[in-house]
């Protein structure tokens, strides 16, 4: 098979015993790689209603077709795992080598399962699986393990780790990777370190199938030079995702004080324009010719490696107003393996519990000092930090009724950086985003504030479904960065073009939304199945966005209107051939060959 090697590695940490499972060629047609292949293994493997921290949950490390051959921005690699943050499918991408060196190694994913009794991490060589002890790296952050291991490894190997936020089960631990690479914000590094799995380490140096590489070759460079060539290019290459700050406040939607306002007045103190004077140096994922790591010296003088999202949730968002602060918080959520969007938002929370006296220990705005010892608090779970490693949902439910209303997050997982008072399309995408709030499904924004902004009309569902197909299905499935597409506007035809001369099979972007299409049903089946049924209120925006109007900026007075949200919602289901309760139709299950999760939803829930 070309493209694929058509084998999973399967690791049982606690027998040690180490497998191959060969898939037939029809799931990799079915589901491509990445996200699709490993919500395909977890429906699969995970046993129904599995604890996240049990032994018997999986974490899977999945890449695509494209993986480690020489496209535009192929270096990524996806983790997904049942969340323990939200219950449900949970997942991430991360730019590292570890993509190119598990495709090298002759695999199309790892499967790891069980749990050891002692710190461990594994030594993968060509398909050769070493267990060694992790005891001397164990309580070390991400960036002094990733030295540790590079000395006894060399640099020519890909490295996957976890930090102190991992193996003390913070709820939204991250997997790092060369220091400034950070996925899988619902908790996929806290399962890892409920395996006592402290990194994977992986190299390999097989040539992996590929159907016409003459055409590859001459279908990348293509695309490379479009994106050299592109109008955006230079703009992007100094700021980055950087730049969004400035759009975001002109477009009224920064993040500020636990999403009460979309504009701050002190957005300039963290801006990318103030980033670019301060730039040191500039990083990126492998096969990537528009690298948009932008490191600045933080406070301490070390180096930290910024993003739009990070910036706005630990800046404008908790009211932050130093971007050599902000950066240094940033670094160190990288050094522990922290999700800075969740722990930005459970700060903000906790912030806004505080000035309304719902908790007993204060904690103010913006107050640097505490804000940097809560980080590392949240890490090892200590003093008030475990209860902000609970993240949002469940800080507000012990709280009680009044906390929820300012809780904001979707199934459990804390919102990215849009405000969406006046965003009723990307208040949609939030809320059906497959892994609870996160933009990366569709950042349907960009779109909306030019268009009908304020407006809850078909045309942005109909887009918003388009941006999920190809953002959440085909970028997460192939596991290629998306913002070439999205940034400096390379066509998405070279994707599939390029898919078609790896694997030989011919695609297009039409049965690229196929395969979306079902990975999006698949992985609503798998929230269905664990949670024991579904309302839709589990695709609602937080309340605040409804109840809370804004009080600044062009759009004071704003909100969003619920009625109208729940039809948009309405012709969302219908789009994706769901009912009025979000449950997917069994006809719907037939037409994307899912007919095998039809027993299991059926004792669960009446299909329609
Ligand atoms: C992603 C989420 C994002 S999305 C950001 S900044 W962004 C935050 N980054 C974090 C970080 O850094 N450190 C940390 N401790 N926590 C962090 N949490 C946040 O995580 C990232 C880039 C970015 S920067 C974006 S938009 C794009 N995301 C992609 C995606 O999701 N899929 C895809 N196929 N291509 C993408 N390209 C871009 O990648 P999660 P990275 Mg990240 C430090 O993983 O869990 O999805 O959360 O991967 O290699 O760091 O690249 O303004
Ligand atoms: Fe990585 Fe940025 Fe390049 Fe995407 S554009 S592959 S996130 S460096």
């Amino acid at each position: 098979m070309n493209g694929w090697w058509g084998r999973v590695l399967y690791i049982n940490l606690t027998s040690r015993q180490v497998k191959e499972i060969t898939l037939d060629s029809s799931i990799y047609l079915e589901y491509l790689g990445g996200r699709g292949l490993a919500v395909k293994l977890l429906w699969d493997l995970n046993p129904v209603g599995v604890d996240p921290y049990s032994p018997y949950n999986h974490l899977v490390i999945a890449n695509g077709p494209l993986s480690s051959l020489p496209a535009p921005s192929s270096g990524k690699v996806q983790v997904a795992t049942k969340s323990p943050l939200t219950g449900g499918y949970g997942d991430g991408n991360l730019g590292s080598m570890a993509s190119f060196h598990l495709k090298r190694s002759g695999y199309d994913a790892v499967v790891v399962t069980g749990a050891s009794k002692k710190p461990i991490y594994l030594y993968i060589e060509d398909g050769r699986v070493e267990f060694r002890d992790a005891e001397d790296l164990w309580g070390l952050d991400t960036f002094t393990a990733e030295d540790k291991l590079v000395r006894e490894h060399g640099r020519s190997v890909g490295i996957l780790l976890i930090g102190p936020a991992g193996e003390n089960l913070a709820r939204y631990a991250t997997i790092v990777s060369q220091k400034g690479r950070s996925g899988g914000r619902p908790g996929v590094g806290a399962v890892m370190g409920s395996k006592k799995l402290k990194a994977i380490v992986i190299k390999g140096s097989r040539e992996p199938p590929i159907a016409n590489r003459e055409e590859f070759q001459r279908v990348a460079s293509e695309a490379y030079n479009k994106i050299l060539k592109s109008d955006g290019y230079d703009f992007w290459i100094r700021q980055g995702t950087m730049m969004t700050i400035v759009w975001s406040q002109q477009n009224s939607v920064l993040p500020t004080k636990n999403f009460r306002e979309g504009v701050w007045e002190e957005y300039e103190s963290i801006s990318g324009d103030l980033m670019e004077k301060l730039k040191v140096d500039r990083r990126g994922c492998p096969f990537c010719n528009m690298q948009c790591g932008n490191v600045i010296l933080d406070d301490s003088g070390e180096e930290s490696e910024l993003d739009y999202e990070n910036v706005a949730m630990l800046g404008s968002n908790i009211l932050l107003s130093d971007l050599r602060r902000v950066a240094e918080i940033n670094k160190l959520a990288d050094k522990m393996g922290i999700d800075t969007i969740s722990l930005g938002n459970s700060l903000a929370f906790y912030m806004e519990a505080s000035e309304r006296k719902l908790v007993e220990e204060r904690l103010e705005w913006g107050d640097y000092r505490e804000i940097k010892r809560l980080v590392v608090d949240a890490s090892y779970r200590r003093g008030l930090g475990a209860f902000i490693a609970e993240g949002v949902w469940r800080m507000a439910k012990s709280i009680g009724r009044e906390a929820l209303d300012f809780a904001i997050h979707v199934k459990g997982l804390e919102v990215s950086a849009y405000d969406c008072h006046t965003a009723p399309g990307m208040a949609l995408a939030y809320g059906t985003s497959p892994i609870g709030a996160h933009h990366k499904d569709a950042w349907i924004i960009s779109y909306e504030v030019k268009t009908d902004r304020l407006g809850y009309t078909r045309e942005k569902v109909e887009r918003l479904v388009f941006l999920q197909d190809v953002r959440g299905g085909m970028f997460e499935s192939l596991t290629t960065c998306r913002l070439p597409w999205v940034e400096v506007g390379l066509d998405l035809d070279y994707y599939p073009k390029l898919l078609t001369a790896a694997t030989g099979v011919s695609w297009s972007l039409d049965s690229l939304r196929t395969v979306a299409n079902r990975v999006y049903s698949l992985i609503r089946a798998f929230w269905i199945r664990e949670y024991g049924g579904w309302d839709r209120e589990m695709d609602y925006p937080p309340p605040r966005w409804f109840k809370h109007p804004l009080t600044k900026g062009p759009y004071t007075g704003h909100k969003l209107d619920f009625d109208k949200y729940s039809k948009m919602l309405d012709m969302y289901y219908e789009m994706r051939g769901w009912d009025e309760r979000g449950i997917p139709r069994r006809e719907t299950l037939r037409k994307l060959n899912l007919d095998y999760v039809i027993t299991t939803l059926e004792k669960i829930v009446e299909l329609k």
